[in-house]
């Protein structure tokens, strides 16, 4: 059955004298919860185009059918979402895979869905076929002129694609590094990646912003040519002030602490936005939150100390959005999972007490330190959350009314079993 309003407000009103209760008591428990919801409300996570599909690894791929088959159906299920959740209104493309023909009809369908576009993406990893360079040995970074080039062109054209869509940002990542030593200058290939993405940004419109994602390994095993926060900082300060660095969760090696990143990016000026995941070994694009949600509340307690701490705007000010692949799960109830395990470590992390904490650190009491952040992380904040997507007309329980309202069976007999989506 086609998901209707009319279902929500059933299915709330179900639930809405349970919802009540509990929210009742968190309300009781922490001081600004009115603050907090209101800011959960505002919040928007942007949707990857390419996880709306099933992903998969090199060994197999097990679809769950009724996958988007072109921009318009990949924008329709972000707007099933957003009605869900009312915090998924926006939609990241990546080109080549989302190529629109006809923007204003794209935009116009997006606007039907509440949706806007985040930052575009650009693809350089993959050759496309009858693609005239290859980009084996690299795209901005090769030592031939002429990849650079189709690579530093393509960009350009990513951008002229998300004026028309009103973005407002290109994220690039590279596959750009190298498989074994010796195969790669690494200062040569610094160099030319550097030259490459000065002519990128000399294309970039003036409200735009250009995120340099970094990626420890693969697909190179060797070296990465942005492969760190350090690298995308160098670059990003060498650009220009409409150049920032792009954190996604899984691109670090082993360990490290990502919170601590974003709080020096943060007070760098040069944090441009996230791609949340999860991940246990690599870049495993796992359910945000599934992992190590503990990790996920640290970096939105830095976020919110930091942005607080300089003004910022908690919503525009820089880029949220999921990076995410699903081989064995629904790939919109992982999209849902996730945006509630963003929204949860989100609230949690308003909730910390900061002047307490301020004031603990500032006496060296460790143990205190700890008890205050571990509070705000074991308050059950969900009642939060479900509250503000009551306030917006979305499901108190995304995920129970997405199986209630038998939302895939929909997709699948409007689609059928064997679609494809193009993306991971
Ligand atoms: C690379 C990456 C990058 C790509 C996406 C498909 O691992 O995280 O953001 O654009 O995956
Ligand atoms: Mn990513
Ligand atoms: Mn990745």
């Amino acid at each position: 059955m086609k998901l209707e309003n009319y279902h929500l407000e059933s299915h709330n009103s179900e639930r809405l004298a349970k919802h009540e209760r509990q929210l009742d008591f968190i309300t009781s428990e922490i001081s600004d919860a009115q603050s907090i919801i209101q800011k959960l409300v505002d919040f928007q996570i942007a949707i990857p185009s390419w996880a709306l599909g099933t992903g998969g690894t090199r060994f197999g791929r097990f679809s769950s059918g009724g996958e988007p088959r072109n921009i318009e159906e990949k924008i329709e299920d972000v707007g099933l979402l957003h009605k869900l959740n009312g915090s998924s209104g926006a939609i990241s493309l990546h080109i080549p895979w989302d190529t629109a023909d006809n923007t204003n009809a794209i935009k116009a369908l997006a606007a039907q869905h509440g949706l806007r576009f985040d930052a575009m993406n650009s693809n350089t990893f993959q050759d496309q076929p009858d693609q005239a360079q290859s980009y084996k040995f690299g795209s901005l970074q090769h030592v031939d002129k002429a990849v650079r080039k189709h690579a530093i062109e393509h960009n350009i054209e990513v951008i002229r694609q998300g004026v028309e869509l009103g973005s407002k940002a290109l994220t690039v990542w590279l596959a750009d590094g190298s498989c074994f030593p010796g195969q790669l200058n690494f200062r040569k290939a610094f160099q030319n990646t550097l030259e490459s993405l000065r002519e990128i940004y000399a294309a970039l419109p003036n409200d735009w912003k250009i995120f340099v994602e970094y990626k420890a390994f693969e697909p190179n095993f060797y070296s990465t040519t942005v492969g760190d926060w350090g690298q995308s900082l160098l670059y990003a300060n060498k650009l220009g002030p409409k150049a920032y660095t792009l954190v996604d969760l899984g691109h670090h090696l082993p360990n490290a602490n990502i919170e601590q990143i974003v709080s020096l990016l943060l007070m760098e000026e040069k944090l441009g936005g996230f791609h949340f995941n999860d991940s246990k070994y690599g870049d495993d694009d796992l359910t945000a939150g599934s992992i190590k949600p503990y990790q996920l509340f640290l970096i939105f307690n830095e976020l919110v100390e930091g942005m607080d701490a300089r003004g910022m705007d908690h919503r525009e000010d820089l880029g949220w959005m999921i990076d995410a692949s699903h081989n064995v799960k629904d790939p919109l109830e992982d999209l849902l999972q996730s945006v509630e395990a963003i929204m949860i470590a989100y609230a949690q992390a308003l909730s910390v007490d900061r002047v307490a904490l301020q004031d603990a650190q500032a006496i060296n009491d460790v143990a205190r330190c700890q008890e205050i952040l571990q509070q705000a992380f074991r308050t059950d904040v969900r009642p939060l959350v479900a509250e503000a997507r009551l306030r917006t007309g979305a499901a108190l329980a995304p995920l129970e009314a997405f199986r209630t309202f038998k939302v895939r069976q929909e997709l699948i007999s409007n689609r059928g079993s064997k679609t494809v989506a193009t993306g991971l």
